[in-house]
């Protein structure tokens, strides 16, 4: 194991056991994605009930010439930085708008996967030869920082895909307000939120008819069986998911279907019957919510573009 390799087991294993000792029981969504967790995602992103995706296609296929409008404002030229980029399928046509414009622009991605990165890269240099790109791989925060300080240029940065749901309440404000932080005045940040809307269509998102949601929630107790020694009875556990909507968490449980214990790299964690783990939470947000956020953490609303169903909205600020 290299030193990197033992540092992301020890903060795996730590994080774990704190998450299992807590009341209620906890883990962080971020430990989805090992190898079989981001293709499961890959799956529910083209399930038929998922529709927070096509959504967000939908803004960036059919809203491109809004959307190019208003990151390029003035005319100023820009760095356009995204967290997360993954393979830029909802981005790149925001790009190719961009690029056929003659807008005057760079392109930074950031994302936690080099190899993502290099398939990203790849097919940018073939679509757009003129376009500078410069890519960052790493953590969000910190490569935003090392991207911050390397342009010189008005900052507009992408957080799409409604992954600011993933967040607690009071962790996105902390996200939304380091964000901040580091940009300056006139730097924009465009924020896919998902909104509230009819709740049973939220539900179906989370409980998919073939039980894709249910396999990648379980994952997370497979993975730790694999990578942390522990003997889960994946049989014995079963995904639970559920939406307030009034407060908008629609949250994913795995419930302990008997009481029972489980031993993680030699420590002992005991389950009642019926005792959950609470896995993710995914938030939901109505168009207040999402100004008062931007508002609370040193932003101010500079627009907002709906899907055609008004299920999504791409919220863009500016400091
Ligand atoms: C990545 N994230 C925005 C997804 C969501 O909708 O919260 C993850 C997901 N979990 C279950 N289905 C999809």
């Amino acid at each position: 194991m290299s030193g990197v390799q033992r540092e992301t087991f020890v903060r795996f294993k730590e994080d774990v056991l704190k998450g299992l000792s807590s009341s209620p029981k906890n883990l962080h969504p971020k430990y989805f994605y090992d190898e079989k967790g981001s293709a499961l995602f890959r799956e529910i992103m083209v399930l038929p009930e998922y529709y927070l995706t096509g959504c967000e296609l939908d803004i960036f296929k059919n809203k491109t010439d809004e959307l190019g409008k208003m990151v390029a404002m003035d005319g100023t030229p820009f760095d356009l930085i995204e967290l997360g980029a993954g393979d830029g399928f909802k981005s790149t046509h925001l790009l190719r708008h961009l690029y056929q414009e003659n807008t005057n622009f760079n392109y930074m991605p950031i994302d936690i996967s080099g190899t993502i990165l290099d398939i990203l890269g790849g097919s940018l240099q073939s679509e757009f030869p003129d376009l500078e790109v410069q890519r960052f791989e790493g953590e969000y925060m910190e490569m935003l920082a090392e991207a911050c300080s390397r342009s010189n240029n008005r900052k507009v940065v992408l957080f799409l895909g409604a992954n600011i749901g993933n967040m607690e309440p009071d962790e996105c404000k902390g996200f939304c307000a380091q964000l901040q932080s580091l940009l300056s005045p006139g730097d924009m940040v465009l924020i896919g939120f998902d909104l509230k809307k009819d709740p049973k269509q939220v539900l179906n998102a989370y409980n998919d008819a073939s039980g894709v949601t249910s396999k990648f929630n379980l994952n997370l107790l497979e993975r730790i069986n694999r990578e942390l020694m522990a003997d889960f009875d994946l049989d014995q556990f079963e995904h639970y998911p559920s939406y307030d909507p009034i407060s908008g968490a629609c949250k994913s449980f795995l419930v302990s279907l008997r009481k029972q214990e489980v031993r993680i790299d030699g420590h002992t964690i005991g389950f009642d019957k019926n005792e959950v783990i609470c896995t993710e939470i995914s938030q939901k947000y109505d168009l207040t919510e999402i100004q008062n956020l931007a508002e609370q953490t040193g932003f101010h609303l500079y627009g907002m573009i709906h899907d055609s169903k008004k299920w999504f909205v791409d919220a863009v600020w500016q400091i």
